[in-house]
């Protein structure tokens, strides 16, 4: 790969460098304390395509690492030259990329071995950013590199809970005897905003990172609408369950309606029917479907059909992010309640809920905004290439960390994806 000096994503310079090991200490350690409670066959289990055995996050977020810095360095020998394949995710760039629906049949390397993969390449990291010789452009490989352990993270925590969900004792991640209070759901407000052109996406005056996609920033022209105050709650959608949406086609886009058939669906994904109520499977195993609490594991096409028997919309993402302007977060992930045991599920809040909870559906598809270009080179490949056929998602979940959730951030998933902490926040008009 030649060198290069544009990234596109900002930034580092708001690290300085002897704090860059910390930040990279704190960032990986707690991919460790993830993975902590599981067992290596826990880690090695691949539930479905979409989903990512927790032992492959481990390895991939170290092969990041390993590819875009280490082996950009001479004399740099490779710690497994058949980890290249197994864990590059996606860039055709740097070579072949073993199957994503097949991550559940590398039985090898063993979880030991990807520890000591990580230990590996973690000391090299270290002792380099000891030795205070990185470019500009590396510390921002670097930031890149630790904003992309966050996302696997919080894929961790998602695609572990399908594969608990998989085994017919269902399993908890965690105890449950740390559940998060819950408050009573506020009636819903509808908040008047009038027509106004705004500034949408990242400023790249400020040195706060960002995704590429998120710039660059832009005016967008918002018309007259209403946006709801809170997410749709658990008990609002069993209304529209009730009322036989999952039996309605006029509610469904065609698309949706051929999921819904095809998939069986009949409430969100880990909606367990009793015969007048709903449990629900949670990290902290089984509990009772708790209605105060915002909905959760819903598609865009059942976000969307809720949305039309409301006789409402869902926002576009220039709508929510102009909304969402002064949010800070809340139900987030952040280290303290992984120590504490606070169980990582959604959960009404007494204060706003824009950032942290739930990724909330837009109707907005994920494309580039205008005057978009990613970096150059393999790391281009992040996320420019997958701007075809998805949704945009706002505002981080219970599973996203704290420090990665801000208001311009895009989230991106196909129409059919609920495996993700994916709610419903409406807009009217
Ligand atoms: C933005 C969550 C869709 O899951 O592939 C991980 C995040 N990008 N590694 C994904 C990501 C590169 C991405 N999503
Ligand atoms: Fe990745």
């Amino acid at each position: 790969m030649p060198m290069q000096t544009d990234l596109n994503h900002r930034t580092s310079a708001s690290v300085p460098t002897p704090s860059l090991g910390a930040y990279y200490q704190r960032i990986r350690s707690l991919s460790e304390r993830i993975a902590a409670p599981l067992s290596a066959e826990d880690c090695s289990v691949q539930s479905m395509p979409d989903a990512s055995p927790t032992k492959w996050h481990l390895a991939h977020t170290t092969w990041f690492f390993e590819t875009f810095l280490l082996k950009q360095r001479s004399g740099y020998e490779a710690f497994d030259q058949r980890y290249e394949s197994l864990f590059n995710s996606y860039y055709n760039s740097v070579g072949h990329a073993f199957p994503r629906d097949r991550r559940g049949q590398i039985s090898r390397p063993s979880l030991d071995e990807v520890w000591m993969y990580r230990r590996h390449v973690d000391r090299l990291v270290l002792d380099w950013l000891e030795a205070n010789e990185l470019t500009e452009y590396q510390r921002e490989v670097l930031v890149l590199g630790l904003n992309h352990e966050q996302q696997h993270q919080e894929l961790m925590f998602t695609d572990i809970k399908h594969v608990l969900f998989s085994n017919p004792d269902l399993p908890a991640y965690q105890s449950s005897s740390d559940a998060a209070d819950t408050a009573e759901a506020t009636p819903m407000q509808w908040r008047t905003e009038r027509e106004t052109i705004t500034d949408i996406g990242h400023d790249a005056s400020r040195t706060a990172f960002a995704y590429d996609n998120e710039g660059p920033r832009h005016r967008e022209l918002i018309h007259r609408h209403q946006i709801g105050s809170r997410c749709v709650t658990n008990g609002e959608y069993l209304e529209f369950i009730r009322d036989g949406g999952y039996q309605n086609p006029m509610l469904w886009l065609s698309l949706g309606w051929d999921a819904v058939n095809r998939n069986g669906w009949q409430a969100p994904l880990y909606w367990l029917s009793l015969e007048d109520r709903y449990d629900q499977f949670t990290l902290a195993g089984r509990i009772p479907l708790r209605l105060d609490d915002p909905v959760c594991h819903v598609s865009y096409f059942e976000a969307d059909a809720f949305a039309r028997w409301s006789g409402k919309r869902l926002p576009t993402e220039f709508e929510w992010e102009f909304a969402a302007r002064d949010a800070s977060p809340g139900n987030a992930l952040a280290d303290r309640l992984l120590a504490s045991n606070h169980v990582i599920h959604p959960y009404q809040q007494a204060i706003s809920d824009w950032l942290g909870n739930v990724w909330e559906w837009t109707s907005s598809q994920y494309q580039a905004y205008p005057g978009y270009a990613p970096a150059a080179g393999a790391l281009g490949e992040y996320n420019g290439k997958f701007m075809c056929n998805q949704f945009v998602l706002r505002g981080g979940s219970c599973a996203t960390s704290s420090d990665h959730i801000r208001v311009t951030y895009r989230n991106f998933f196909p129409p059919e994806t609920r495996w993700q902490f994916s709610g419903i926040r409406l807009a009217d008009h």
